[in-house]
């Protein structure tokens, strides 16, 4: 991992959707940041250094003025209270509750419903090439280990399901998720929506949610989103 020279640095991988979270966020209010990038694959966000940053060794981890500032939805509020002008968060505070609500269905729902649904695609063909000893190695080394097993991943699937009723409903009383304008909420939950076509085969599909499509292209279609790189990244099975 690179050293930090800037006042404004983001530890993050082009993957990993926390990270587009964020990334979405810097370039929606044009902030000028450097990016250092952790190499999931080599297991970097468990290596002392990053864990001294971040101790539950995900990325994205913020470090601004030489403060570490961890958990995406968190550190997107924290800029845009640090970095006042174009704001993303909504100024009703109904609204800005709203926003919040859709921040903790993200973390806590949305987030852990693509980590297990992905979790063998993603992770398999590298620890196929593991020893027992090493699985087990590694496997000490994380330090929120409670995403592995193919008995949760319907439940997973149903929770992705349910985000995008979610979203339908929402999007049926005003143009964003939460209220008149773009804000954080939107941006909270796109990188699982770029994601949506890894579940086609488990039949879900984003043409069969008509509003959810429709803020999709409004939101995809924005300059920041292409600045931020939150592109759909085929795994090799
Ligand atoms: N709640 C955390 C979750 C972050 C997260 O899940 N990061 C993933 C990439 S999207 C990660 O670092 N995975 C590494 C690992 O599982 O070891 C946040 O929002 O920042």
């Amino acid at each position: 991992m690179d050293q930090i020279t800037s006042s404004l640095a983001l530890y993050h991988a082009w993957v990993s959707s926390a990270s587009r979270r964020v990334r979405f966020v810097l370039e929606e209010k044009e902030l000028s940041y450097q990016g250092i990038l952790v190499n999931l694959l080599e297991f970097e966000q468990h290596s002392p250094a990053y864990l001294a940053l971040n101790p539950n060794g995900f990325v994205p981890t913020l470090v601004h003025d030489g403060h570490a500032i961890i958990e995406s939805s968190v550190i997107c509020e924290y800029l845009d209270e640090v970095f006042p002008s174009r704001p993303l968060r909504p100024t009703d505070p109904r609204d800005r509750a709203r926003m919040r609500v859709w921040a903790k269905w993200t973390d806590e729902v949305v987030i852990r419903a693509f980590q297990v649904a992905n979790w063998n695609r993603m992770m398999a063909p590298t620890a196929r090439k593991w020893s027992d000893e090493e699985v087990e190695r590694r496997l000490k080394a994380v330090p929120v280990p409670d995403r592995r097993g193919e008995t949760e991943i319907a439940h997973a699937v149903a929770n992705i399901r349910r985000t995008l009723e979610r979203v339908e409903t929402d999007l049926s009383r005003e143009p964003w998720l939460a209220g008149k304008t773009f804000s954080l909420a939107d941006i909270h939950l796109s990188p699982y929506i770029v994601r949506i076509g890894e579940h086609v085969e488990r039949g879900i599909r984003l043409a069969d949610y008509p509003r959810c499509a429709d803020w999709w292209q409004r939101l995809t279609a924005r300059p920041a989103f292409a600045r931020a790189r939150i592109e759909v990244v085929a795994f090799k099975e």
